[in-house]
């Protein structure tokens, strides 16, 4: 088990893999932290994707470019492949899991995001029927009368992006009243949500699971009301 000290290192070198594009190393970190002990949940969130958020800094102050981006987001993903079964391996069943449609909404390419939001409901027994990036609106209504899925849960990056999400909630009620419907991503916050009229907002992976359960259980209680 790594000490503190060492811990902060390890997700610092976790963050610089991504910082600096650097596949390789990204790899190699992801690999010491679980060697060492390092929770991969922590590893992944505090290292990982904290690495792509000053990713966003250095592209906000044009010291980064697209191919930059996809470049970090590309090490991102290969310190990931090596973390993830190791959440999976340690991530405890809730006792509790439903089935969730999960996607980026359309005309927005950002999906690192809803990727680790994925890994969160996987690891707690969901089934999750993933749709990708750049989902068409009626995709995602197809898709959850399709698997009859209990919960939907939609990502979106852009200020612009996310203008779609009011449409397809009322495009997912209209086929389905008794949907819940989850909204996520960095431009959204819980007003703006309620706005839209979905049922619940989550602010990150870690408490997407925690979010969704919640509107499942309502679901189960309103249908044992029925
Ligand atoms: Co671009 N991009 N990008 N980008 N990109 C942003 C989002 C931006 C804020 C950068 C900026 O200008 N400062 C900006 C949007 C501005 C706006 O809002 N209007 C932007 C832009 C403008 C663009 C392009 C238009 C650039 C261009 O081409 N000129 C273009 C858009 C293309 C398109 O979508 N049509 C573009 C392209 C790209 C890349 C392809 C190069 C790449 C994406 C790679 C990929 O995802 N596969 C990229 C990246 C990497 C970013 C930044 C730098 C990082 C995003 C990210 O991965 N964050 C981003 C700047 C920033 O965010 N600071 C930026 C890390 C990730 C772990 O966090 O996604 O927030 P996040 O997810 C969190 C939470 O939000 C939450 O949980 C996650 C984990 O904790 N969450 C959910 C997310 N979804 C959830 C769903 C849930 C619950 C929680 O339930 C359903």
């Amino acid at each position: 088990m790594a000490s503190g000290e060492r811990t902060r290192e390890i997700l610092q070198g976790l963050k610089d893999t991504v910082v600096h594009y650097d596949e390789d190393k990204a790899v190699e970190w992801a690999k010491v932290a679980l060697n060492e002990g390092v929770d991969p949940f922590v590893a992944s969130m505090e290292g990982l994707a904290e690495g792509m958020i000053e990713v966003g800094e250095l592209y906000n102050k044009k010291e980064y470019f697209v191919p930059e981006l996809l470049m970090c987001a590309d090490a991102l993903y290969a310190g990931l492949d090596i973390l993830k079964p190791a959440i999976k391996a340690t991530g405890r069943k809730s006792e509790v899991a439903g089935s969730v449609v999960l996607g980026v909404v359309e005309g927005d390419v950002h999906d690192i995001g809803k990727n680790l939001v994925k890994v969160m409901f996987e690891v707690a027994g969901w089934d999750v029927y993933d749709l990708g990036k750049d989902v068409p609106l009626d995709k995602f209504v197809e898709e959850q009368i399709r698997t009859n899925s209990d919960v939907v849960g939609i990502s979106a990056l852009m200020t612009t992006s996310m203008l779609a999400m009011p449409e397809l909630v009322k495009k997912l009620r209209a086929k389905n009243p008794n949907v819940r419907i989850m909204l996520g991503g960095a431009p959204l916050n819980p007003e703006l949500v309620e706005s839209y009229g979905a049922d619940g907002y989550a602010k990150d992976a870690g408490s997407a699971v925690d979010e969704a359960l919640k509107l499942l259980r309502m679901l189960k209680k309103e249908e044992l009301g029925r």
